[in-house]
């Protein structure tokens, strides 16, 4: 069970869900999501709709249309597919700690147990052709820290950002069983798509191309292998509710040779589907279909 260390949310007679349109326990929540083993969670609404359909395909023959339990909002997306829920998180920490923090206090008042959380996202790759799939081993902030720094009342609060081990190394060798063109990665969670990864195709340029070119090698010098805007976050708060969990992200961009996103949309839908192949076998291999 997801661990909630707030004692009040027991006592709660009513939690609103606000963000994800549910409402406890006008909503029978036990009943609609108790048996759920995985959450998977991305930034677009869409990709988690086709992920979703992917699962449905695989369970059923004729693939019904998945349903959407958060269509009472417009912020988020959450589908339920067997035993997998799937949630978009939007882009960045704000968003992503919202929904995150919901699904962890849904899984809680649904007696969810032994729930796996996996991040699949894109991101910008240091130095690797795109379309690689990197497993995280380390989720690092700007300073290159492990760990998310939220202030609290005033005051930073660090808290620690450890993927778990035995989950991203059964994950690199489904992707090496795949033949996907991967890596484990050190992932930098970045809190600005343009400037704050070291953009200069943003509408601001406080720095010359050559800084840009030493900061981005200066990352690779560090081992740093892909850019993205939420990983610090996803499993520091994992982590804290005692949720194991890993982070896959596509590379749809090398920074190295570049900063716009220029791949054409079939070739970003197909690299996009890797991850979720990973995560469909990691499904198998603990005998859920
Ligand atoms: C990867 O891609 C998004 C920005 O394009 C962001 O959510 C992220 O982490
Ligand atoms: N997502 C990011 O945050 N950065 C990239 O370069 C690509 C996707």
């Amino acid at each position: 069970m997801a661990t909630i260390p707030n004692q009040r949310i027991k006592q709660m007679k009513d939690d609103h869900l606000f963000h994800i349109g549910i409402n406890v326990p006008k909503d029978d929540v036990s009943k609609l999501f108790g048996d759920v083993k995985f959450v998977c969670m991305g930034g677009s609404a869409k990709r988690m709709a086709a992920y979703a359909r992917l699962m449905e395909e695989r369970l059923t023959a004729e693939g019904q249309e998945p349903y959407n339990y958060a269509q009472s909002t417009d912020r988020y997306v959450l589908y339920k597919v067997g035993q997998v829920l799937f949630v978009n998180h939007g882009i960045g920490i704000p968003s992503l700690s919202t929904v995150l923090q919901e699904i962890g206090k849904l899984l809680f008042h649904a007696g969810c147990s032994d729930v796996t959380f996996f991040r699949l996202g894109t991101s910008g790759g240091i130095g690797l052709d795109p379309g690689t799939v990197i497993i995280s081993e380390k989720v690092v902030n700007w300073e290159l820290q492990q760990q998310w720094n939220l202030p609290v009342l005033g005051k930073m609060v660090h808290n620690p950002a450890v993927p778990n081990k035995e989950i991203y190394s059964k994950l690199k060798a489904i992707a090496d069983s795949l033949s996907l063109p991967n890596c484990l990665g050190t992932t930098m969670c970045c809190d600005d798509f343009y400037e704050g990864q070291g953009r200069l195709d943003g509408p601001f340029s406080s720095f010359s191309d050559e800084d840009r070119d030493a900061y981005l090698q200066h990352l690779q010098d560090k081992g740093v292998t892909n850019m993205e805007m939420e990983s610090v976050g996803f499993v520091a708060l994992c982590n804290k509710m005692n949720i194991p969990c890993a982070v896959i992200c596509v590379t749809v961009v090398d920074r190295l040779k570049g900063d716009q996103i220029t791949a054409d949309h079939d070739h970003i839908l197909q690299w996009e589907k890797r991850p979720i192949q990973i995560f469909f076998e990691y499904m198998k291999k603990h005998h859920l279909k």
